[in-house]
């Protein structure tokens, strides 16, 4: 089985020099890119190859490189969202500290391609290992000439910076992003104008995650066909899954698309820890909705996990067993976007600490009967389309569906608050 993004990474994790590197081939797609290939022909490729955003939101990579309208005049700008802070998402982590001269490599050949002089890696203030190897590969490749002026006496130029966020999980909604670059309040734009076309600073400009960009290199090199053929479905490319939860080995895979929950699952984090049963999953971070036992054999793609009623989102699933309370876990997402909420809208800003108030009221045994109600009617009215960004509806999402597939566990938090109080009530009015 091919791993085209993590099979030159160390067992030790530590990073190769650009020497070292180059050994395995690296750097090989720039040389081929900007001496053998046009910017149609490099967005063909990508497009043909039907790569889809690894971020969350799945959206054809091609498709979006050619909303950038190619004649407007420079500055043009690529930005590689790597503010990787969605609960139980620890993908990008790998491919920023591990594997950086292959994200340098895919930024360049991408930056080409649009014509990008202007490069940034906004990156999660948390990660300082990540920073560190960044800051040394980026230096090597400056050192190099695969970056700055006139790269390999091609003609094309491209700067590259290094921008650590402040640890806020807004930052990686990309209109956030850019405000927070701009040095202004990170709080999302109205799109359209989506960034595309107007972007920071008002220019056109691409925002992609850190592991489509890593995909990039591997495309140039090897070619749409190929890339499509590491899948086991129609949506194309290995995926990075990952595995949190009580399960008996929890981790990071490298993996065709479309394998299947269960293989991820069982074959790959070895199955529930002793004396505990599956009961549910979120296939792809905190902002996905509940897949249950019968979805077992759902394959791990865009399309696939749509038709079972959620998303791939990041692709790394946190799993839920029988000895945790789903109201507890639920309470504990939604205490963590609420406190992420940037405020900026209302439903928002007040709906979530409503909801963590009714579920905390919950957990204390203070729960009353139009509870579930009041959830019921939070998941639509913070659902798509009332709220400014897609941080609510999908903070939702785990809500919703757990709403639908536990709902008992719900009601049992009402239902002993009840028997409570009627214990302390005279014979004759219980
Ligand atoms: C031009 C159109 N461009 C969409 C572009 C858009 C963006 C991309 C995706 O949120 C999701 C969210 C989280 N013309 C376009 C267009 N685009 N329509 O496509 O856009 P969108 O709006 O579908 O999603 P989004 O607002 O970018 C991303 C989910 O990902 N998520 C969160 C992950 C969090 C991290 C992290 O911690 N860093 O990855 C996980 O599932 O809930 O639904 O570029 O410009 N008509």
């Amino acid at each position: 089985m091919e791993r085209p993004l993590t099979e030159h990474i160390r067992k030790d994790h530590r990073p190769l020099t650009l020497r070292e590197y180059e050994q395995t081939g690296g750097y090989q797609s720039v040389r081929k890119a900007l001496k053998e290939m046009t910017t149609a022909s490099i967005q063909s490729v990508v497009k043909e190859s039907n790569l889809r955003g690894r971020g969350g939101a799945g959206f054809s990579t091609g498709l979006k490189w050619s909303f950038v309208p190619m004649d407007a005049p420079k500055p043009k700008y690529l930005i590689v969202n790597a503010d990787e802070m969605e609960p139980g998402t620890f993908k990008d982590r790998l491919l920023l500290e591990s594997a950086p001269h292959q994200l340098i490599e895919g930024m360049i050949v991408s930056a080409f391609a649009l014509q990008a002089d202007t490069s940034f890696i906004f990156l999660r203030w948390a990660y300082k290992e990540a920073a560190r190897n960044i800051r040394f590969a980026m230096q090597e490749a400056y050192d190099a000439g695969y970056l700055g002026v006139n790269i390999l006496g091609s003609g094309f130029d491209l700067e590259m910076h290094l921008h650590t966020g402040v640890g806020r999980y807004m930052c990686g909604e990309e209109t956030a992003l850019l405000n927070s670059l701009e040095g202004k309040r990170a709080t999302p734009r109205a799109k359209p104008p989506f960034p595309q076309v107007s972007g920071l600073f008002g220019k056109p400009t691409i925002v992609n995650n850190v592991e489509t960009l890593s995909c990039i290199p591997h495309i140039i090199n090897k070619g749409a066909d190929w890339f499509q053929k590491l899948s086991r479905t129609s949506d194309a490319g290995t995926k990075l899954f990952g595995v949190s939860g009580k399960v008996k080995h929890p981790g990071l895979w490298e993996l065709p698309m479309g394998i299947t929950m269960r293989e991820l699952l069982e074959e790959h984090a070895g199955g529930m820890q002793a004396g505990l049963k599956f009961r549910g999953a979120l296939p792809g971070g905190a902002s996905t909705d509940f897949l249950v036992t019968e979805h077992l054999d759902v394959k791990m793609d865009y399309a696939s996990i749509a038709a079972a009623g959620s998303r791939l989102g990041t692709g790394t699933m946190i799993v839920l067993d029988d000895k945790t309370s789903v109201v507890g876990f639920v309470r504990n997402l939604i205490q963590f976007f609420a406190q992420e909420s940037c405020g900026f809208c209302t439903p928002c800003r007040e709906g979530l600490p409503w909801i963590e108030k009714i579920l905390r009221s919950l957990e204390a045994g203070d729960g009353e009967q139009n509870d579930l109600q009041l959830l019921d009617f939070h998941t639509k009215y913070l659902g798509p389309g009332n709220t400014f960004c897609a941080l609510a509806p999908g903070a939702m999402e785990p809500l919703q569906s757990a709403l639908k597939y536990f709902r008992s566990d719900f009601e049992q938090y009402i239902a002993a608050e009840l028997q409570t109080l009627a214990q302390g009530l005279p014979a004759e009015r219980k």
